[in-house]
């Protein structure tokens, strides 16, 4: 069975460019709802422990740095089959092969700077979700 729910973040250099409002729009006109929504400066320590899955690629460093640079906005986001709605929604991990039109390929810059994070599976959405917010906090 597929969840209703997926996690997604704003990453540090699209929140700086002022696409926070234009990236949540796009995701209202997708049909997706927000369910948590919130902006953190993670520490380095915080964003490794989110990104502790990643801690044997090359690029884990890169990645926690950046993460930890600025603000980020965290959100969850429901729709049917949402995980791989969203993954879809956002476009390839790589801005440069996005499909045109999806938020990567709008917002991103470079496979760092992607603009947008989103669960890769049902498992993560709900672990990631839970690292940013509480019960009280899902709406
Ligand atoms: P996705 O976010 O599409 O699931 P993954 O799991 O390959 O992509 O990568 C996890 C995160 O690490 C991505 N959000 C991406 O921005 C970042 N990343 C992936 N490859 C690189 C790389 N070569 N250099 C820097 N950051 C990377």
């Amino acid at each position: 069975m597929t969840g209703k729910t997926t996690f997604t973040m704003i990453k540090p250099t699209a929140v700086k460019k002022g696409y926070i409002g234009p990236i949540m729009a796009k995701i209202a006109e997708g049909g997706f709802r927000v369910v948590a929504m919130k902006m953190v400066h993670l520490t380095l320590e915080q964003a490794k422990k989110f990104y502790e899955i990643h801690k044997e690629r090359p690029f884990y460093g890169e990645l926690t740095g950046f993460m930890s640079s600025g603000p980020i906005v965290a959100a969850i986001l429901e729709k049917e089959n949402a995980v791989e709605a969203y993954r879809n929604y956002i476009g390839a991990t790589n801005p440069a092969e996005a499909e045109a039109g999806t938020i990567r390929a709008e917002y991103g810059t470079d496979l760092g700077m992607n603009a947008v994070h989103g669960s890769d599976s049902d498992e993560n959405a709900i672990i990631e979700g839970n690292f940013f917010f509480s019960d009280l906090e899902k709406f």
